[in-house]
């Protein structure tokens, strides 16, 4: 039997040992469904306080319960360490790494090189490597590939297979999941990708194959480019909106009422994330380096970068309207997490509206129930959320809601608020031309 053959038999009867290079919160739940699948699956992450908490038989990944790690880790089915070398007994690897921008806005591939660089000392005949982190096109054969022969002299598609299935987890989603989200598999060559089928298509429940790395590379990178564009055009559409006189919440509403060829998007004071402001520059960078200027790309990324001084600039202009000066002014900024919901900051848009308020003069300070602190890197200072929200509101000379968390009574802040301005249109229901809310 060929090392193809072979390879493929063992990821068919489960005999095959996973590792997942990464347990973050792409690679914990797909470690588990590899793992509930049927396959021993080991984790492997440098951080020893995840390995520790994990070997504790406790989940901290949101959309991990500890039951289950605690079943499987029971079972012999799910473990985790930090020792690299244990890549030598693995057959088949999945990379789960963070993909982020570095300061010059470039990408950090500082991630996927260390965990290359690990792969490279135990990779062996008869393993496939799937990479999962978003990146630009043509990391997988330009970085990969090499990485894995020239020094261990195997051939791609013979003795080693090599594929790019971007991620798809959406933190706190339940209705998809890494289970049931489809899955797209690009490999280096047919072989590749018929053997990381056969592998992914043993746990999760629908694998879309394409014809090659980069097609699976561009797929990622076109789901969320087109977020980051619509999101874009509709932050213009605010500002446009604005100077006719016109609300934009209601000629969004209103063309979203067209049962076809529209889909909805909402403004908001920037955008925010590890993925929608980030993977976007993957494409663009590379596109760079082959001389071609990816032009929706970087406007909408302009037009997404300026909102949070469009914010600032219109805070203060309403507060003028109202024979208030934003100098010297108490301002409570309502919410910091990038999204509603949700316990993460990461890009939020939240930190530079805050940022741009205090360069104003204002005395700002913040309430979010998720986010206890914040810590603005450029600027360097940090707060901390304000405890009782309602005082702060009736304290507040400005109420500036940045991300509208369902936890809030609104009611009751537009009654107690002075000044509301509203980035997301959360009060949309109860405060019909109320003078004191001035929306996007
Ligand atoms: N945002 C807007 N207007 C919108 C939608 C989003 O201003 O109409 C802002 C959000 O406030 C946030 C940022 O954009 O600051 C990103 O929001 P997002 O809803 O895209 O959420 P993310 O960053 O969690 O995106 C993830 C992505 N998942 C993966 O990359 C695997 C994205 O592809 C998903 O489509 C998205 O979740 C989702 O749909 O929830």
């Amino acid at each position: 039997m060929s090392t193809k053959e072979t390879l493929i038999r063992k990821l068919q009867d489960k005999s095959a040992k996973i590792g997942i290079l990464g347990m973050g919160y792409v690679g914990m739940p797909l470690a588990v469904v590899f793992a509930e699948a049927g396959f021993h699956v080991l984790g492997i992450d440098p951080d020893q306080r995840k390995v520790d908490t994990f070997n504790k038989g406790v989940s901290y990944i949101q959309d991990v319960p500890t039951e289950k790690v605690v079943h499987l880790q029971k079972d012999g089915r799910l473990n985790i360490t930090a020792d690299f070398a244990a890549l030598k007994e693995m057959d088949a690897v999945s990379i789960c790494v963070p993909t982020p921008l570095r300061h010059t806005g470039d990408p950090d591939m500082s991630f996927i090189n260390s965990a290359l660089d690990q792969l490279e000392k135990y990779v062996h005949k008869g393993m496939i490597v799937v990479l999962e982190s978003t990146t630009y096109p043509g990391t997988t054969r330009e970085l990969m590939v090499p990485k894995l022969t020239d020094q261990s002299g195997l051939q791609v598609g013979e003795d080693i297979f090599l594929c790019f299935s971007p991620e798809r987890v959406d933190p706190g989603r339940e209705d998809w999941t890494t289970l049931n989200t489809p899955k797209v598999m690009g490999g280096i060559t047919q072989d590749c990708a018929e053997v990381a089928t056969a592998w992914y298509g043993g746990a999760i429940k629908t694998v879309v194959p394409v014809s090659s790395a980069e097609a699976a590379e561009m797929a990622k990178l076109l789901e969320n480019t087109f977020r980051m564009i619509n999101i874009g055009l509709v932050n213009e559409l605010a500002i446009m909106c604005e100077r006719l006189g016109v609300d934009v919440w209601e000629v969004i509403e209103a063309a979203a009422t067209k049962p076809f060829g529209f889909m909805k998007f909402t403004p908001g004071p920037g955008l925010g994330g590890h993925c929608i402001p980030i993977d976007p520059l993957y494409l663009s960078w590379k596109m760079k380096e082959m001389n071609y200027n990816a032009r929706f790309i970087e406007l909408a990324s302009e037009i997404n970068t300026n909102m949070p001084r469009y914010v600032a600039n219109r805070v203060l202009d309403a507060m003028n309207d109202r024979g208030k000066v934003l100098k010297g002014s108490k301002v409570l900024v309502l919410g910091v997490a990038y999204k509603p919901d949700i316990d993460d900051v990461r890009e939020s848009p939240a930190l530079d509206v805050i940022a741009l308020l205090k360069k104003k003069g204002a005395y700002v300070s913040y309430h979010d129930p998720y986010i206890s602190q914040i810590h603005h890197e450029k600027e360097g200072w940090r707060m901390e959320t304000v405890k009782d929200v309602m005082k702060a509101v009736e304290e507040s000379d400005a109420v500036v809601i940045v991300t509208n968390h369902k936890v809030y009574d609104y009611k009751a802040i537009l009654d107690s608020a002075s000044f509301i301005f509203d980035s997301r249109n959360a009060l949309s229901k109860i405060a019909k031309d109320d003078p004191k809310v001035v929306k996007l």
